[in-house]
Formats: structure tokens, sequence, C-alpha cells
């Protein structure tokens, strides 16, 4: 138990109050319900109530501290539900999903689980798909030089903006430039910062691996829809109506 000294200065007759530890005001606090033993924010009852572990400051290993994490309105259990530098709309999971699929040799099909991958985002963070679970996603592929990835870009971020309470997260990956070479950092973020993206992740797709799990005509963009299971809800068929996601 931490023992705390606090002096309250009386003004106008220079008195002074002071509460030693030990003292009857100490007493009457339940040494249970204020000790934090691992010093993360949330005291030892709040880390039994939330299923955090009293005695490991960093319960999912993440980075972020139990008492942060639960300040920032992120699940201090879920390795992949913590605040990101951009500010992206992070969703709520309890556990990892259980990836089903690619069905259909290496491509998903509609019903199949994804599995997580990482990648870099236009700050340079390593961003998780699994830090979504519990949001709608939906991801766009496209090369730079592409004409409709670039009209699709205009319209991501009011798009974004506009069902951002819904659970909406747009994620654009970016898979090559103008003549379907490797995109640069630099490249990256200009693209983010042309269109105005805030809390879209642009990520780095250079080895379109991902893009091809998701493909299915062999043209870009390809657009993805992923409920809040991770589960596919349309691959590579256009944008689906926010009245069928919002159900
Ligand atoms: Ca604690
Ligand atoms: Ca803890
Ligand atoms: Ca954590």
């Amino acid at each position: 138990m931490r023992h705390h000294l606090s002096l309250l200065l009386v003004t106008g007759c220079g008195e002074i109050a002071v509460d030693w530890p030990g003292t009857a005001r100490e007493d009457t606090v339940q040494p249970e319900q204020s000790s934090d033993s691992d010093d993360d924010g949330l005291s030892d009852a709040e880390e039994s109530e939330l299923g955090t572990d009293p005695q490991d400051a960093d319960t999912d290993n993440d980075g972020w501290e139990d008492g942060e994490e639960v300040k920032l309105g992120t699940n201090p259990n879920y390795a992949y539900s913590h605040p990101y530098y951009g500010g992206y709309n992070v969703g709520w999971c309890q556990d990892k999903p259980s990836a089903a699929g690619p069905s259909s040799g290496n491509r998903y099909e509609r019903g199949d689980v994804v599995e997580n991958f990482t990648l870099t985002d236009q700050h340079g963070e390593p961003v998780d798909l699994y830090s979504f679970c519990g949001q709608h996603m939906m991801l766009i592929f496209g090369e730079t030089g592409s004409s409709a990835f670039r009209e699709l870009a205009a319209e991501a971020q009011k798009l974004q903006e506009y069902h951002v309470d819904d659970g909406l997260q747009i994620i654009e990956l970016l898979i090559g430039d103008e003549t379907g070479g490797s995109i640069s950092g630099l490249e990256q973020v200009e693209w983010a910062s042309q269109y105005t993206f805030s809390a879209i992740p642009v990520l780095d797709e250079d080895n379109r691996t991902n893009w091809r799990n998701f493909e299915h005509d062999n043209h870009t963009p390809t657009i993805v829809h992923i409920d809040a299971n991770m589960e596919v809800l349309s691959i590579d068929d256009g944008i689906m109506s926010p009245a069928e996601w919002l159900e």
C-alpha cells in the first residue's frame, strides 16, 4: 500500500494541516480497494473485474499498460486492440478470431474468416488487420496510377467520416505505383496527404500477397468488405451499400 502525504495550506491564517500515513483518515481506506500491485493505474480490484492481470502492467503484451488502454477505450485483454498514432477506429473483440480460409486455393471467398496481416502505415507504424475486429472494414487495394483508384480515394474520407459512428473503418492498400513498381515510403505519405486521409490507414502492400488472396477478376481497384467477426461479406464486387452492412 502506498502512503500519501497531503499538505493543505489554509490561506489567510498560515495554518498547515498535514496527513501523515497511519492517521485515522488514512485508515478508513480499504487497502484491497486502493492497492495497485503492478502500478498500471488500475487497482487490483478493478483488474479482477476487468479480467486483467493485477501483477502484470501490460496484460496483453501490446506495449500499452492496462490503465492507459482503459482510459483510451481499447481492450487491455486483446493484443490487437490498442491506440494508434493514426487515430484509427479500433474495434473491440474479446478473442482472436479463428481464421477459416482461404477456401478457394489461396483465394478468399464470401463467408471465409480472414487471417490477420500486419503492414506499415503512412506514419511508419505496423498496423494489424485484427485491430479492427469488431468494426465493419472496407479494404481498397489499388495502384496509385489507376484513375479508378484515385477516384475512390477522393471519396474515401467522406465515407469514413459519414459512417464512423456506424463502426466503419476504411483501409487503403497501395500495391504499386504508376508503372506497377513498388511504393516508396514517401509516396505512401504523399498519397495519404493528397487525399487528406485522417484516421484511414494507407498500407504498403508491395509484395501483393494479401491482394492476391482477395483478387478475383484480376483488375484493380479491389474492394473487400469484412464484417465485425472478420468474415468476408463481399469480395472484389464493388462498394456495398451501407444499408446492406449496417444490418
Ligand atoms: Ca494494477
Ligand atoms: Ca495489470
Ligand atoms: Ca496492453
